[in-house]
């Protein structure tokens, strides 16, 4: 993921996965500055809390369905995880 500025979001911003297969999701922050992964729709929520430069974060999802998240700091960032059964 990247962000910061006009234009700036998760890369890419729209994911498929498959549980069973590859539903272990890891985000990193390529940015400069800090952002965070935390979810606002889906059948489970996850939140990675504050992630500086370089940091990762690491869900395993479950349970099928979509997912979308946002930066808690930067409002226009959004993604989505799309999670199909295995
Ligand atoms: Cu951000």
């Amino acid at each position: 993921m990247y962000g910061a500025g006009t234009g700036g979001n998760y890369a890419p911003p729209s994911i498929t996965v498959v549980i069973g297969i590859n539903n272990t999701v890891e985000w990193v922050n390529n940015d400069t500055v800090a952002h965070t992964v935390t979810s606002n729709s889906g059948p489970a929520s996850f939140n990675s809390g504050n992630m500086n430069a370089g940091a990762t974060f690491t869900f395993t999802f479950t349970v099928a369905g979509t997912y979308e998240y946002y930066c808690e700091y930067h409002s226009w960032m959004g993604g989505q995880v799309i999670v199909e059964a295995g």
